[in-house]
């Protein structure tokens, strides 16, 4: 929102003045590595790690859609569908609900992607789309108690403001009813102590705490309580795995793909110098992490490290372990009793990346620096920069079905083009 001094002195009184007051600060991220400039996805560096709770200027960002401005004037949340009372809230009526804070962790589904052999498409994260956060809100029960949410009640689907890019599908998520009525599922309307920030989602977002960051919708200006499953393409093709495994590589048949939802225990090292590593952990609905174990002997042995930051369900924890080896490991337990893989379940879109950490991160995806020929640039680069092409490392099946993805979204793809420019991505862009 931008405020000229005409509008301050305007607003500056009585209720007015409490608007102001929510208003989102301006941050400046710092440190990031820039996977696409527009829209905007930001990974966190290592260092960032070192925060019990992550900086609003270190806090990674995942936007599908250029970040929507929200004028709190215009904005309210509507409740509607199955419910026997639709009813919307103005941001001052929701801070008269009961309010709640919580400490919880936001991950990227798609956070450790880079690292499953053989690569998949998507943004190439390695650690860093995870931050932990302070949430404050209302209970999502609370609101849906209000408009009267009836029993026959399946699925709850959020909207933003947001809008599509070209002819993508708007992103709507849905978290079954269970987990919306479930006493830590907020709308937030704070992040650490602040007015939520226009980037993750001013001036309400979903809290789903314990699961992936995909259900986290930002921007929220809707609540559908629908009656049967989500319709939303964002449910039915993406944010889905295989719930059993399969050969890496392999096509999985689409009614045998099941919706991501909570997070899996994962612990990450940070840090190893002077004779101490350093690291996180956490873990989803089956946390929190109670253990981390670290081995210097490739698994043979395992002793516990020290966990330093309070224990909350669904915040992450600090640990630390005494060792000069240069040879370390690390695995988490949580309250459950998983504990983290040695080998990543591969699956189509590299989903849910959580195997034992080690105290040297593989090297970095090389970025090729082929020059992308002119009819690809205007095919393509427009809606987005060529950044998130440069980073993927694709087969041709892969960079094909990119390809049809991006036409169905809108993408203008001459037919004499397509060969040519499946020719050179699968050239200069693979594995
Ligand atoms: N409205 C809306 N909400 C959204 C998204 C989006 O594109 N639009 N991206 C989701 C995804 S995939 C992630 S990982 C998180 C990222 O949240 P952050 O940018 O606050 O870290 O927001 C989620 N909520
Ligand atoms: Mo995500």
């Amino acid at each position: 929102m931008k405020h000229s001094r005409r509008d301050f002195f305007t607003v500056a009184t009585g209720a007015a003045f409490a608007l102001q007051a929510q208003s989102p600060k301006q941050h400046i991220k710092r440190g990031m590595t820039v996977l696409s400039a527009k829209p905007e996805d930001l990974e966190m560096p290592l260092s960032g790690f070192a925060d019990y709770i992550t900086p609003i200027d270190h806090f990674f960002v995942r936007t599908h859609v250029y970040v929507p401005t929200v004028d709190l004037k215009t904005w309210k949340l509507e409740v509607k569908g199955d419910v026997a009372k639709p009813i919307s809230f103005t941001m001052a009526e929701l801070r008269k609900l009961p309010a709640v804070e919580l400490i919880a962790v936001t991950e990227c589904a798609g956070n450790g992607r880079s690292y499953f052999k053989p690569t998949v498409p998507g943004l190439q994260w390695r650690d860093g789309s995870v931050g932990n956060g302070r949430w404050r809100g209302v209970r999502l029960a609370d609101v849906l108690k209000q408009a009267g949410i009836k029993p026959s009640a399946v699925d709850i689907e959020f909207d933003g403001a947001d809008q599509p890019i070209g002819k993508m599908q708007d992103f709507r998520r849905s978290i079954p009813v269970k987990k919306a009525l479930d006493e830590n599922t907020l709308l937030a309307y704070e992040m650490n102590g602040e007015p939520l920030p226009v980037k993750h989602g001013f001036p309400l977002r979903v809290i789903s705490a314990g699961w992936a960051s995909d259900s986290w919708v930002k921007w929220v200006t809707t609540i559908n309580v629908l009656d049967k499953e989500s319709e939303s393409f964002w449910m039915k093709s993406a944010y889905r795995k295989p719930d059993f495994p399969v050969e890496p590589g392999a096509a999985v048949p689409a009614d045998k793909m099941t919706p991501v939802t909570s997070l899996k225990v994962k612990s990450l090292i940070y840090s190893a110098t002077g004779g101490l590593v350093k690291g996180v952990a956490w873990s989803g609905d089956a946390g929190p992490v109670v253990a981390v174990d670290v081995s210097t002997d490739n698994g043979i042995t395992w002793k516990p490290a020290t966990l330093k930051s309070p224990e909350t369900k669904f915040g992450w924890r600090q640990w630390e372990f005494k060792t000069s080896s240069p040879n370390v490991i690390a695995r988490a337990r949580d309250a459950s009793g998983a504990v983290q893989p040695n080998a990543g379940a591969w699956n189509p879109s590299g989903y849910g990346w959580n195997v034992v950490s080690k105290n040297e991160a593989p090297a970095a995806h090389a970025i090729p620096s082929a020059e992308l020929p002119q009819s690809l640039k205007s095919s393509c680069v427009g809606c987005h920069g060529d950044d998130v092409i440069r980073g993927q490392k694709l087969t041709r099946a892969q960079w094909d079905r990119e390809i049809t993805k991006m036409t169905n979204w809108g993408a203008e793809v001459k037919s004499e083009d397509r060969d040519r420019f499946l020719d050179f991505l699968s050239t200069n862009f693979k594995p």
